[in-house]
């Protein structure tokens, strides 16, 4: 069986666990504090990050959420999430990269630092300046998922696909941190409240970090 190292607020395991729950899949979770650089998970992934996705029957070991994503579209051929065209599997992919890298580096990524590493890690407060700007940048990002909404019914066209798991991934985790004001957001927001009702969605939202609380609508179905 497939096990997954990762902890409850990284978005990039977020991905894979949903992947893997959409396609009907069945793993274990490893909690892994990355920051902890624990020697034997260094020796699964020498960058020292999570998601690793680790098969210990079959000695095989998946390190980086898209190395990791584009090797389970390969071997699996249920529910398919980079699928179509050449140009609409292009789009899905230049999709993946924008949420992955930039609504995480300008959304994610800070909301982690202010809110888990500097409160779990450097017991230090978070700073209002960076919370705002954060909170700013997302309602770009928002923006921007709003524009693609309008266009198409799922963000990279016609069918749900890895797009729609990458974007999700990073705003549950920015939502749970805080950083998401969802008003004036109807288009992204009635698509996130979709998505929030599958089953795959069920376990990351019941999921807690220790020591730190979602806000109230963060769980809620409805909200
Ligand atoms: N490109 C990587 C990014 C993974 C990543 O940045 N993981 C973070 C947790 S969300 C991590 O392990 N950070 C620890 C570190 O960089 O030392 C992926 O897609 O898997």
């Amino acid at each position: 069986m497939w096990h997954l190292y990762q902890f409850p607020l990284c978005p990039f395991s977020r991905k894979v666990r949903l992947l893997l729950s959409e396609k009907g899949m069945v793993y274990e979770l490893c909690r892994e504090n990355p920051w902890q650089h624990r020697e034997a998970f260094l020796a699964l992934n020498p960058a020292g990050r999570t998601p690793v996705l680790h098969d210990p029957e079959r000695g095989l070991t998946l390190a980086d959420s898209r190395a990791i994503c584009e090797y389970l579209e390969e071997t699996s051929d249920t529910h398919p999430m980079i699928n179509g065209t050449a140009a609409t599997r292009a789009e899905i992919r230049r999709l993946v990269a924008l949420f992955d890298e930039n609504l995480y580096g300008d959304v994610t990524a800070p909301m982690l630092h202010e809110r888990m590493t500097k409160r779990i890690v450097r017991r230090a407060a978070p700073d209002s300046q960076v919370l705002r700007e954060v909170i700013r940048l997302a309602h770009e990002h928002l923006y921007y998922i709003d524009y693609l909404l309008d266009h198409r019914p799922w963000l990279a066209g016609t069918t749900m696909s890895l797009a729609d798991l990458a974007a999700s991934a990073q705003l549950s985790v920015a939502d749970y941190l805080g950083g998401i004001d969802w008003a004036g957001h109807e288009q992204a927001h009635a698509w996130y409240s979709v998505f929030k009702s599958r089953p795959s969605f069920g376990p990351l939202l019941a999921e807690r970090m220790e020591g730190i609380q979602p806000p109230v609508h963060y769980a809620d179905v409805n909200a």
